[in-house]
């Protein structure tokens, strides 16, 4: 029988991970559980040993909370995926999973503000040195290497400027030194970009934003691109505890279903707002992947399926238009987070971005004017009239 692997995209999204269970669920149910019973004692204890193969405790293993790993590892292209409590507890258990006392990692400088506060004010404490570069220009990436440089973590593209980086010619750079390339796809999905082929070794996504994409839930995941790092991740992750619960598993396999065609529009109607951002006279620049002026926009086309659902810009009049603009649009919310179905506004540098500091705000071009869009998938004309409304009483 034909694997799922080898289905199109739009069928995995449907099927991928959903488990065969004895009254024959279309779906996988919830499995609202915390621990599970053993026939014997001797059951038990060769489910511990890893003998015989079951249940034990839903922090180690669930089967909702499978179905919905195997359905991202499919999607993915990779051997396994761990669900965890957030995409900060993906991060984290990544970076605690692989590197050491005295490693040192490469990140992009503009990550989402917790990641990067994360490297350099939490796992400095253990001994784990970041440097954070401009990853869009990949002889950063090359110049920052060290000895002891195990890991390089890129977010492309980032949150929140929209830079690009080149993730063939990193992966490439940082297998040269013997390190590994762990992206953050959050804001693509796989829809969009799968960094498996480009060298990637591991995939995170905040399972918040667009792969549940309902604004209901929040969760991460580590995707592995090789079996052989399964058990190690699968003990670490069970040891520091952040998995993800069985109800929200559940309703982000739910979300997956409709992914691809969530993604295609919200990919068209940022398209028609970025256009119509970029020719609006109250803006001074926008960024969007699907801009012919935005810098790596041939790399872009090459590396990603779409431009995503994300837009930054800046007004003519800086900070104090754009928190005019902000109290005053219609339809959109002021909020943070993003991919879900509805579409925000939110201001970096006072709220998602906040927590990096100003310095490292200015080195990565996070200017104190730019607003930040998740572009939802309602009626684009109406997304724009909402627009205009805040526009008008600038
Ligand atoms: N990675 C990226 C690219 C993100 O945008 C976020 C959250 C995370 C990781 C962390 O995921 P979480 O723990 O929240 O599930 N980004 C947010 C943002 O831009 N606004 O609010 C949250």
């Amino acid at each position: 029988m034909k694997s799922i692997r080898n289905f199109s995209f739009d069928t995995k999204c449907v099927h991928a991970g959903t488990k065969e269970d004895q009254y024959g669920s279309v779906i996988t149910p919830i499995y609202q559980v915390s621990t599970f019973k053993f026939k014997n004692a001797a059951h038990g204890a060769r489910l511990f040993s890893g003998e015989e193969d079951g249940y034990i405790y839903t922090r180690m293993r669930n089967p909702t909370i499978e179905a919905l790993e195997d359905s991202i590892a499919i999607l993915e292209g990779g051997a396994k995926a761990l669900a965890c409590s957030s995409g900060m507890a993906a991060s984290h258990t990544l970076i605690a999973t692989l590197l050491n006392n005295g490693d040192h990692v490469i990140c992009s400088e503009s990550v989402y503000g917790p990641t990067l506060t994360l490297l350099q004010n939490i796992m400095s404490r253990f001994g784990i040195e970041s440097t954070f570069v401009d990853t869009s220009n990949s002889e950063n990436v090359k110049n920052a290497l060290k000895p002891n440089t195990k890991l390089v973590f890129v977010e492309t593209p980032g949150n929140p400027t929209l830079v690009i980086s080149d993730l063939q010619q990193i992966a490439d750079l940082a297998h040269n030194h013997r390190a590994k390339l762990a992206v953050d796809n959050t804001f693509m999905s796989p829809v969009l970009q799968n960094p498996f082929k480009f060298g990637a070794d591991y995939i995170i996504h905040s399972l918040t934003k667009f792969l549940n994409g309902h604004a209901d839930v929040v969760g991460g995941v580590i995707v592995l691109k090789e079996q052989s790092d399964f058990e190690k991740f699968r003990k670490s992750l069970n040891q520091f505890g952040g998995v993800l619960e069985p109800f929200n598993s559940f309703l982000v396999h739910r979300g997956i279903k409709t992914l691809k065609i969530r993604m295609e529009r919200h990919c068209q109607n940022a398209q028609k707002i970025a256009e119509y951002l970029e020719s609006h006279k109250q803006v001074e620049w926008v960024s969007f992947p699907g801009l012919p002026s935005h810098p790596q926009y041939e790399l872009a086309k090459k590396q990603m399926y779409g431009p995503g659902g994300m837009i930054s810009f800046e007004l003519k009049n800086g900070l104090e238009a754009g928190k005019i603009l902000m109290d005053n649009v219609r339809i959109w919310q002021l909020a943070v987070s993003l991919g879900g179905v509805e579409s925000l506004i939110q201001h970096p540098a006072s709220m998602t971005h906040a927590s990096m500091g100003k310095e490292a705000r200015e080195k990565a071009s996070i200017t104190d004017g730019l607003v930040r869009l998740s572009i939802g998938i309602e009626d684009a004309g109406e997304l724009i009239e909402g627009l205009e409304e805040g526009f008008s009483k600038i």
